[in-house]
């Protein structure tokens, strides 16, 4: 295998591998580094997102917790690993569609793609250099982490949703129209951002990041054919670029359907949504690194919740040398942060 480890911490890693024999589960959260936390509602009251993201001392600092600041998830809570503050939305940002975070509505595009006509606007071969923020901060966190460094992307499907609807969407049914009446066109958009999106991964990979995760929140709004001939050629492009430098993890609310269509692309893992049910997964698919998949409503519920749900999944795959524990999908700002301290003590013990 061709992935170096150079941490104190390689549980992590040696799991991505199929190599964990420490007894020891490496887990990190999906949106470990959010809102749920004061430390970053403090500094979110102070900034926009945007400016947070694309001013490497703060990026880094929210990534990783340093020790001479109170509180900080990665030394609170010891986390296996860190993942990059940032975005997937920051590519097409990039491409100028005008990227803002509003209360509430969440992330905006001041200039939406309303029609294939709108295809020009984001067509082009490299990386806008705007995004040179990114290899800055990876460097800058680099040099304070000890644990491995996640760095991430949108899978192209889940990013041109965005694009299309102009921001959060229900339905996806802009989405869907082009889809359904413009495939070719869509096809388009879809090598575009694949493209970049190798180059973005491979800068992040360039500047020290240790793995990757490709986030397809959205692909449950497309059905297995559209899936098979639309995203997924565009996905396995991406993995097969990146795969021989550092391990892929594939995510998407949409994990448990197309399990054995994702499987078959070869992503080094594959991160569940709450659905799977994780022991099955190992049998059908032996040779992938396994993460999930405790579902983040429940930290909103009672400790003895908590605890138990840990263990049921904790015991179902007690011993499996490539299992990671995280979460079915990202933390719910309104987590309390003892419910984190019990999910963590408990999957620990
Ligand atoms: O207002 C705020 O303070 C912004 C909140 C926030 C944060 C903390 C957003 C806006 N993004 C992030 C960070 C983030 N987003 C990370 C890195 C940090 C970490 O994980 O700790 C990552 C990996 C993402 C990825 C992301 N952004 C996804 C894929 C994962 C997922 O949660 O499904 C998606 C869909 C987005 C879009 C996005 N950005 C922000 C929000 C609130 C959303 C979701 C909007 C929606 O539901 O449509």
């Amino acid at each position: 295998m061709p992935f170096a480890i150079a941490h104190k911490n390689t549980h992590f890693l040696s799991a991505l591998r199929l190599e964990n024999r420490s007894g020891k589960i490496p887990l990190w959260l999906m949106r470990q580094a959010g809102r749920y936390l004061p430390e970053y509602r403090a500094i979110r009251s102070r900034h926009s997102f945007m400016e947070m993201v694309q001013t490497p001392k703060i990026a880094c600092e929210i990534t990783t917790q340093p020790i001479e600041t109170p509180p900080q998830p990665i030394r609170r809570f010891q986390f296996d690993a860190a993942i990059l503050f940032s975005d997937i939305l920051v590519l097409p940002d990039a491409l100028g569609l005008g990227l803002t975070f509003e209360e509430k509505l969440g992330p905006v595009f001041k200039y939406p793609l309303k029609t294939p006509l709108d295809l020009h606007r984001i067509e082009q071969d490299t990386l806008p250099p705007c995004l040179d923020y990114i290899p800055e901060t990876i460097e800058l966190i680099k040099n304070k982490l000890d644990v491995p460094l996640i760095g991430f992307a949108g899978a192209p499907f889940t990013v041109a949703s965005y694009m299309i609807e102009g921001g959060t969407s229900k339905n996806l049914l802009k989405t869907k129209k082009w889809v359904v009446n413009n495939p070719q066109a869509f096809k388009k958009l879809m090598e575009i951002l694949s493209d970049l999106t190798i180059q973005y991964l491979q800068m992040q990979i360039n500047a020290g990041v240790n793995a990757v995760q490709l986030f397809d929140t959205w692909a449950g709004a497309l059905s297995s054919s559209q899936m098979k001939e639309l995203s997924l050629p565009y996905i396995e492009k991406i993995i097969r670029a990146i795969e021989p430098s550092v391990p892929v993890i594939f995510f998407s609310k949409a994990c448990s359907s197309f399990a054995e269509l994702i499987k078959g692309v070869n992503p080094q893992g594959i991160s569940f949504d709450i659905n799977a049910d994780l022991r099955r997964m190992r049998e059908d698919m032996p040779h992938l690194a396994i993460q999930g998949n405790f579902d983040p409503d429940i930290l909103l519920g009672s400790q003895e919740a908590i605890r138990k749900e840990a263990r049921r999944i904790v015991d179902s795959m007690q011993g499996d040398p490539g299992f990671i524990f995280n979460l079915g999908h990202g933390i719910h700002p309104e987590t309390p942060i003892a419910a984190v301290q019990t999910l963590i003590e408990e999957v620990r013990r």
